[in-house]
Protein backbone atom coordinates (compact mmCIF):
# COMPACT_ATOMS: atom_id res chain seq x y z
CA UNK A 1 0.00 0.00 0.00
CA UNK A 2 1.44 3.58 -0.75
CA UNK A 3 1.77 5.76 1.88
CA UNK A 4 1.09 9.66 1.63
CA UNK A 5 3.27 12.47 3.49
CA UNK A 6 3.32 15.96 3.53
CA UNK A 7 6.50 17.29 3.90
CA UNK A 8 6.70 21.17 5.15
CA UNK A 9 9.62 23.34 4.17
CA UNK A 10 10.10 20.77 1.39
CA UNK A 11 12.40 24.10 -0.36
CA UNK A 12 14.64 23.82 2.15
CA UNK A 13 17.92 21.71 2.44
CA UNK A 14 16.21 18.74 4.87
CA UNK A 15 12.76 18.87 3.07
CA UNK A 16 15.05 18.31 -0.73
CA UNK A 17 16.45 15.55 0.97
CA UNK A 18 13.79 13.65 3.01
CA UNK A 19 11.55 14.06 -0.35
CA UNK A 20 14.10 11.86 -2.29
CA UNK A 21 14.40 9.68 0.60
CA UNK A 22 10.51 9.17 0.52
CA UNK A 23 10.22 8.42 -3.31
CA UNK A 24 12.28 6.36 -3.28
CA UNK A 25 10.53 3.93 -0.21
CA UNK A 26 7.24 4.08 -3.06
CA UNK A 27 6.01 7.37 -1.01
CA UNK A 28 3.19 9.94 -2.31
CA UNK A 29 4.86 13.03 -1.45
CA UNK A 30 2.84 16.38 -0.92
CA UNK A 31 5.23 19.36 -0.02
CA UNK A 32 4.04 22.87 1.20
CA UNK A 33 5.29 26.32 -0.63
CA UNK A 34 4.94 29.59 0.57
CA UNK A 35 4.07 31.81 -1.83
CA UNK A 36 7.42 34.06 -2.93
CA UNK A 37 7.99 36.58 -5.39
CA UNK A 38 10.07 34.33 -7.27
CA UNK A 39 9.59 30.44 -6.31
CA UNK A 40 12.45 28.70 -4.75
CA UNK A 41 12.22 25.22 -6.14
CA UNK A 42 16.25 24.71 -6.81
CA UNK A 43 16.60 21.92 -4.67
CA UNK A 44 13.76 20.06 -5.94
CA UNK A 45 13.86 20.96 -9.69
CA UNK A 46 15.07 17.55 -10.06
CA UNK A 47 11.75 15.98 -8.78
CA UNK A 48 9.71 18.55 -9.35
CA UNK A 49 7.51 15.81 -11.56
CA UNK A 50 7.16 13.22 -8.53
CA UNK A 51 5.89 15.25 -6.45
CA UNK A 52 2.48 17.33 -5.42
CA UNK A 53 3.13 21.20 -4.35
CA UNK A 54 0.09 22.62 -2.29
CA UNK A 55 0.46 26.56 -1.61
CA UNK A 56 0.63 27.22 1.86
CA UNK A 57 2.23 28.66 4.73
CA UNK A 58 2.74 28.27 8.46
CA UNK A 59 1.24 31.33 9.75
CA UNK A 60 -2.07 30.70 7.96
CA UNK A 61 -4.16 27.80 9.76
CA UNK A 62 -6.66 27.58 6.90
CA UNK A 63 -3.82 26.93 4.63
CA UNK A 64 -2.91 24.06 6.32
CA UNK A 65 -5.97 22.81 7.35
CA UNK A 66 -6.49 22.69 3.66
CA UNK A 67 -3.13 21.25 3.24
CA UNK A 68 -4.01 17.96 5.05
CA UNK A 69 -7.63 17.88 3.92
CA UNK A 70 -5.72 17.34 -0.07
CA UNK A 71 -3.54 15.31 0.94
CA UNK A 72 -4.98 13.13 3.67
CA UNK A 73 -1.42 12.08 4.83
CA UNK A 74 -0.43 9.25 6.97
CA UNK A 75 2.26 11.21 8.18
CA UNK A 76 3.23 14.62 8.39
CA UNK A 77 7.15 16.20 8.68
CA UNK A 78 7.00 19.45 9.80
CA UNK A 79 10.35 20.85 8.58
CA UNK A 80 9.19 24.70 7.89
CA UNK A 81 10.83 27.36 10.23
CA UNK A 82 12.65 30.57 9.96
CA UNK A 83 16.06 28.86 10.65
CA UNK A 84 19.00 30.92 10.61
CA UNK A 85 19.67 31.83 14.35
CA UNK A 86 21.59 35.30 13.55
CA UNK A 87 18.22 36.35 11.82
CA UNK A 88 16.02 35.57 15.33
CA UNK A 89 17.93 38.58 16.84
CA UNK A 90 16.72 40.66 14.13
CA UNK A 91 13.36 38.83 13.23
CA UNK A 92 11.91 37.48 16.23
CA UNK A 93 8.37 38.06 16.26
CA UNK A 94 8.33 36.48 13.22
CA UNK A 95 10.77 33.71 14.09
CA UNK A 96 8.52 32.84 16.90
CA UNK A 97 4.99 33.06 14.51
CA UNK A 98 6.90 30.61 12.31
CA UNK A 99 9.27 28.29 13.67
CA UNK A 100 7.28 28.22 17.60
CA UNK A 101 3.53 28.78 16.97
CA UNK A 102 3.67 27.56 13.45
CA UNK A 103 4.47 23.80 14.92
CA UNK A 104 1.55 24.26 17.18
CA UNK A 105 -0.70 25.06 13.68
CA UNK A 106 0.47 22.12 12.39
CA UNK A 107 -0.43 19.75 15.40
CA UNK A 108 -3.53 21.39 15.03
CA UNK A 109 -3.84 21.03 11.64
CA UNK A 110 -3.48 16.74 12.17
CA UNK A 111 -5.62 17.31 15.67
CA UNK A 112 -8.94 18.33 13.60
CA UNK A 113 -8.45 16.55 10.20
CA UNK A 114 -6.30 13.57 10.05
CA UNK A 115 -5.23 12.82 13.90
CA UNK A 116 -4.40 9.27 13.03
CA UNK A 117 -1.45 10.82 10.66
CA UNK A 118 2.11 10.36 12.73
CA UNK A 119 4.00 13.54 13.29
CA UNK A 120 7.94 14.55 12.91
CA UNK A 121 9.10 17.54 14.43
CA UNK A 122 12.43 19.29 13.72
CA UNK A 123 13.74 19.63 17.04
CA UNK A 124 17.07 21.58 17.11
CA UNK A 125 20.12 20.90 19.53
CA UNK A 126 19.94 25.06 19.89
CA UNK A 127 17.40 24.20 22.39
CA UNK A 128 20.64 22.93 24.93
CA UNK A 129 22.22 26.53 24.38
CA UNK A 130 23.75 26.79 27.44
CA UNK A 131 24.55 23.62 27.94
CA UNK A 132 23.82 21.97 31.04
CA UNK A 133 25.46 18.68 30.58
CA UNK A 134 27.84 17.33 27.57
CA UNK A 135 27.27 15.73 25.51
CA UNK A 136 23.64 16.44 25.53
CA UNK A 137 20.62 13.72 25.31
CA UNK A 138 17.29 13.66 24.94
CA UNK A 139 16.90 13.76 29.55
CA UNK A 140 19.18 17.32 29.24
CA UNK A 141 17.45 20.21 30.70
CA UNK A 142 17.09 22.83 27.61
CA UNK A 143 18.54 26.41 27.76
CA UNK A 144 17.91 28.17 25.09
CA UNK A 145 20.42 31.49 23.79
CA UNK A 146 18.45 32.68 21.03
CA UNK A 147 14.98 33.59 19.68
CA UNK A 148 15.17 30.72 17.77
CA UNK A 149 16.29 28.36 20.11
CA UNK A 150 13.56 29.79 22.41
CA UNK A 151 10.82 29.61 19.61
CA UNK A 152 11.76 25.41 19.03
CA UNK A 153 11.57 25.05 22.93
CA UNK A 154 7.88 25.71 22.41
CA UNK A 155 7.89 23.78 19.36
CA UNK A 156 8.94 21.08 21.00
CA UNK A 157 6.88 21.03 24.33
CA UNK A 158 4.15 21.68 22.34
CA UNK A 159 4.38 17.99 20.39
CA UNK A 160 5.20 16.24 23.38
CA UNK A 161 1.75 17.77 24.81
CA UNK A 162 -0.31 16.88 22.06
CA UNK A 163 1.04 14.03 22.09
CA UNK A 164 0.27 13.46 25.79
CA UNK A 165 -3.24 14.98 25.75
CA UNK A 166 -4.33 13.68 22.22
CA UNK A 167 -2.75 10.48 22.24
CA UNK A 168 -1.63 11.64 18.79
CA UNK A 169 1.77 10.05 17.61
CA UNK A 170 4.21 12.86 17.60
CA UNK A 171 8.08 12.76 17.81
CA UNK A 172 10.64 15.33 18.20
CA UNK A 173 13.56 14.63 16.40
CA UNK A 174 16.36 16.64 18.30
CA UNK A 175 19.01 17.26 15.21
CA UNK A 176 22.04 18.06 16.03
CA UNK A 177 23.78 20.61 12.95
CA UNK A 178 23.74 18.43 9.90
CA UNK A 179 25.15 19.82 6.20
CA UNK A 180 25.34 19.29 2.56
CA UNK A 181 26.17 21.14 -0.50
CA UNK A 182 22.72 21.86 -0.67
CA UNK A 183 22.69 24.13 2.86
CA UNK A 184 21.92 27.46 2.60
CA UNK A 185 24.38 30.29 2.01
CA UNK A 186 24.68 31.95 5.53
CA UNK A 187 25.15 29.16 7.59
CA UNK A 188 28.93 28.80 8.28
CA UNK A 189 29.70 25.38 6.53
CA UNK A 190 28.13 26.67 3.43
CA UNK A 191 29.42 30.29 3.83
CA UNK A 192 32.97 28.62 3.90
CA UNK A 193 32.87 26.55 1.21
CA UNK A 194 31.23 28.57 -0.90
CA UNK A 195 34.10 31.44 -0.12
CA UNK A 196 36.91 29.27 -0.27
CA UNK A 197 35.82 28.42 -3.87
CA UNK A 198 35.42 31.54 -4.85
CA UNK A 199 38.83 32.44 -3.63
CA UNK A 200 40.56 29.54 -5.42
CA UNK A 201 39.18 30.73 -8.29
CA UNK A 202 39.76 34.32 -8.12
CA UNK A 203 36.59 35.21 -7.77
CA UNK A 204 37.21 37.18 -4.15
CA UNK A 205 40.28 38.28 -1.57
CA UNK A 206 38.90 37.14 1.48
CA UNK A 207 36.57 35.30 4.14
CA UNK A 208 35.11 37.10 6.53
CA UNK A 209 33.47 35.11 9.90
CA UNK A 210 32.81 35.18 13.47
CA UNK A 211 33.34 33.00 16.03
CA UNK A 212 36.33 30.83 15.01
CA UNK A 213 36.24 28.83 17.89
CA UNK A 214 32.57 27.87 18.33
CA UNK A 215 32.51 23.91 18.54
CA UNK A 216 29.51 21.98 16.66
CA UNK A 217 28.79 18.38 16.42
CA UNK A 218 28.37 18.37 12.62
CA UNK A 219 26.70 15.63 10.37
CA UNK A 220 25.15 14.80 6.76
CA UNK A 221 22.00 15.94 6.23
CA UNK A 222 21.51 13.02 3.83
CA UNK A 223 21.85 10.69 6.86
CA UNK A 224 19.97 12.44 9.17
CA UNK A 225 16.69 12.76 6.86
CA UNK A 226 16.62 8.73 7.30
CA UNK A 227 16.81 9.62 11.39
CA UNK A 228 13.36 11.27 10.55
CA UNK A 229 11.55 8.68 9.10
CA UNK A 230 13.12 5.85 11.31
CA UNK A 231 11.31 7.47 13.85
CA UNK A 232 7.90 7.47 12.62
CA UNK A 233 7.93 4.10 11.87
CA UNK A 234 8.49 3.21 15.27
CA UNK A 235 5.79 1.40 17.57
CA UNK A 236 5.03 4.53 19.43
CA UNK A 237 5.89 7.70 19.60
CA UNK A 238 9.21 9.21 21.61
CA UNK A 239 11.98 12.19 21.43
CA UNK A 240 15.14 11.08 19.79
CA UNK A 241 18.65 12.89 19.84
CA UNK A 242 20.45 12.34 16.39
CA UNK A 243 24.13 13.73 16.11
CA UNK A 244 27.37 12.48 15.37
CA UNK A 245 29.13 12.59 18.92
CA UNK A 246 31.65 14.25 17.37
CA UNK A 247 32.57 18.12 18.25
CA UNK A 248 34.86 20.37 16.08
CA UNK A 249 35.33 23.79 15.42
CA UNK A 250 34.51 26.29 12.84
CA UNK A 251 38.48 27.09 13.09
CA UNK A 252 38.93 23.31 12.26
CA UNK A 253 36.03 23.32 9.50
CA UNK A 254 38.05 26.38 7.82
CA UNK A 255 41.42 24.70 8.06
CA UNK A 256 40.42 21.33 6.11
CA UNK A 257 38.47 23.61 3.60
CA UNK A 258 41.11 26.14 2.81
CA UNK A 259 43.81 22.79 2.72
CA UNK A 260 41.68 21.09 0.34
CA UNK A 261 42.62 23.87 -2.44
CA UNK A 262 45.99 23.83 -1.36
CA UNK A 263 45.32 27.14 0.89
CA UNK A 264 46.55 28.36 4.10
CA UNK A 265 43.39 29.76 5.69
CA UNK A 266 44.94 32.39 7.77
CA UNK A 267 46.31 34.13 4.55
CA UNK A 268 42.42 34.49 4.04
CA UNK A 269 40.11 34.64 7.14
CA UNK A 270 39.26 37.97 8.62
CA UNK A 271 37.57 37.55 11.87
CA UNK A 272 34.73 40.38 11.59
CA UNK A 273 32.69 41.63 14.72
CA UNK A 274 29.73 41.77 12.83
CA UNK A 275 29.21 37.81 12.49
CA UNK A 276 29.27 37.62 16.54
CA UNK A 277 25.92 36.75 17.80
CA UNK A 278 24.77 38.65 20.76
CA UNK A 279 24.65 35.43 22.48
CA UNK A 280 26.38 32.48 21.91
CA UNK A 281 25.79 28.48 22.03
CA UNK A 282 29.45 27.60 22.46
CA UNK A 283 29.81 23.92 22.45
CA UNK A 284 27.25 21.41 21.03
CA UNK A 285 28.01 17.51 21.05
CA UNK A 286 24.95 15.29 21.29
CA UNK A 287 24.80 11.30 22.49
CA UNK A 288 22.97 9.76 19.86
CA UNK A 289 23.00 6.07 21.91
CA UNK A 290 19.35 6.22 22.39
CA UNK A 291 18.15 6.58 18.28
CA UNK A 292 21.47 3.66 17.22
CA UNK A 293 20.15 1.46 20.10
CA UNK A 294 16.36 1.88 19.59
CA UNK A 295 15.84 2.06 15.22
CA UNK A 296 20.14 1.12 14.58
CA UNK A 297 20.36 4.65 12.75
CA UNK A 298 24.17 5.82 12.39
CA UNK A 299 25.93 8.37 10.55
CA UNK A 300 27.63 7.31 7.46
CA UNK A 301 29.29 10.34 6.21
CA UNK A 302 32.24 11.91 8.62
CA UNK A 303 33.32 15.03 9.43
CA UNK A 304 36.48 15.34 7.07
CA UNK A 305 34.53 13.34 3.97
CA UNK A 306 31.35 16.22 4.66
CA UNK A 307 33.66 18.81 4.23
CA UNK A 308 35.07 17.96 1.10
CA UNK A 309 32.06 16.90 -0.52
CA UNK A 310 30.67 20.59 -0.01
CA UNK A 311 34.23 22.15 -1.17
CA UNK A 312 34.03 19.71 -4.50
CA UNK A 313 30.60 20.90 -5.13
CA UNK A 314 31.23 24.46 -4.91
CA UNK A 315 34.20 24.15 -6.86
CA UNK A 316 32.50 22.54 -9.59
CA UNK A 317 29.33 25.73 -9.54
CA UNK A 318 32.53 28.34 -9.79
CA UNK A 319 34.62 26.38 -12.33
P1 LIG B 1 16.03 25.53 5.58
O1 LIG B 1 16.18 26.92 6.08
O2 LIG B 1 16.91 25.04 4.47
O3 LIG B 1 14.50 25.30 5.11
C1 LIG B 1 13.44 25.90 5.78
C2 LIG B 1 12.17 25.64 5.02
O4 LIG B 1 11.08 26.27 5.72
C3 LIG B 1 12.14 26.20 3.60
O5 LIG B 1 11.50 25.27 2.75
C4 LIG B 1 11.28 27.45 3.73
O6 LIG B 1 10.61 27.81 2.56
C5 LIG B 1 10.28 26.96 4.76
N1 LIG B 1 9.55 28.06 5.40
C6 LIG B 1 10.05 29.14 6.03
N2 LIG B 1 9.07 29.94 6.49
C7 LIG B 1 7.90 29.33 6.13
C8 LIG B 1 6.53 29.67 6.31
N3 LIG B 1 6.16 30.78 6.95
N4 LIG B 1 5.60 28.83 5.82
C9 LIG B 1 5.96 27.70 5.16
N5 LIG B 1 7.24 27.33 4.95
C10 LIG B 1 8.20 28.15 5.43
O7 LIG B 1 16.16 24.57 6.86
P2 LIG B 1 16.77 23.08 6.97
O8 LIG B 1 16.28 22.27 5.85
O9 LIG B 1 18.22 23.18 7.25
O10 LIG B 1 16.11 22.60 8.34
C11 LIG B 1 14.83 21.95 8.35
C12 LIG B 1 14.23 22.08 9.73
O11 LIG B 1 15.07 21.46 10.69
C13 LIG B 1 14.04 23.51 10.24
O12 LIG B 1 12.88 23.52 11.02
C14 LIG B 1 15.25 23.77 11.10
O13 LIG B 1 14.99 24.76 12.06
C15 LIG B 1 15.43 22.40 11.72
N6 LIG B 1 16.77 22.03 12.11
C16 LIG B 1 17.79 22.11 11.19
C17 LIG B 1 19.05 21.69 11.52
C18 LIG B 1 20.17 21.77 10.54
O14 LIG B 1 21.33 21.66 10.96
N7 LIG B 1 19.91 21.92 9.24
C19 LIG B 1 19.33 21.12 12.85
C20 LIG B 1 18.17 21.05 13.73
C21 LIG B 1 16.94 21.49 13.35
P3 LIG B 1 11.23 28.87 1.48
O15 LIG B 1 12.00 28.05 0.51
O16 LIG B 1 9.99 29.47 0.92
O17 LIG B 1 12.06 29.85 2.23
P1 LIG C 1 23.75 27.32 13.92
O1 LIG C 1 24.44 27.37 12.47
O2 LIG C 1 23.59 28.65 14.51
O3 LIG C 1 24.48 26.28 14.71
O4 LIG C 1 22.28 26.79 13.54
P2 LIG C 1 25.42 28.41 11.80
O5 LIG C 1 26.09 27.66 10.71
O6 LIG C 1 24.72 29.67 11.43
O7 LIG C 1 26.47 28.76 12.96
C1 LIG C 1 27.33 27.79 13.53
C2 LIG C 1 28.39 28.46 14.39
O8 LIG C 1 29.32 29.15 13.54
C3 LIG C 1 29.62 30.41 14.12
N1 LIG C 1 30.08 31.34 13.09
C4 LIG C 1 29.34 31.81 12.07
N2 LIG C 1 28.06 31.53 11.70
C5 LIG C 1 27.59 32.12 10.58
N3 LIG C 1 26.36 31.83 10.16
N4 LIG C 1 28.34 33.02 9.84
C6 LIG C 1 29.62 33.34 10.19
O9 LIG C 1 30.28 34.13 9.54
C7 LIG C 1 30.15 32.69 11.36
N5 LIG C 1 31.35 32.73 11.97
C8 LIG C 1 31.29 31.92 13.01
C9 LIG C 1 28.31 30.83 14.78
O10 LIG C 1 28.56 31.85 15.75
C10 LIG C 1 27.84 29.52 15.37
O11 LIG C 1 28.43 29.32 16.63
C11 LIG C 1 22.07 25.71 12.64
C12 LIG C 1 20.72 25.95 11.94
O12 LIG C 1 20.59 24.98 10.91
C13 LIG C 1 19.57 25.81 12.91
O13 LIG C 1 18.34 25.86 12.18
C14 LIG C 1 19.70 24.46 13.62
O14 LIG C 1 18.66 24.30 14.56
C15 LIG C 1 21.04 24.36 14.31
O15 LIG C 1 22.07 24.48 13.34
C16 LIG C 1 21.23 23.01 15.02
Amino acid sequence: MTKTALITGITGQDGSYLAELLLEKGYDVYGLVRRLSTPNVGRIEHILRDINLIEGDLTDQCSLNNAVDICKPEEVYNLAAQSFVGTSWTQPIATGEVTGLGALRVLEAVRQRCPDAKVYQASSSEMFGKVQETPQRELTPFYPRSPYGIAKVYAYWATVNYRESYDMFASNGILFNHESPRRGIEFVTRKITDGVARIACGLDTELRLGNLDAMRDWGFAGDYVKAMWMMLQQESADDYVVATGEAHSVREFVQIAFSEVGLNYEDYVVVDPKFFRPAEVTFLLGDPTKAQESFGWKQEVSFEELVKMMIRSDMELYK
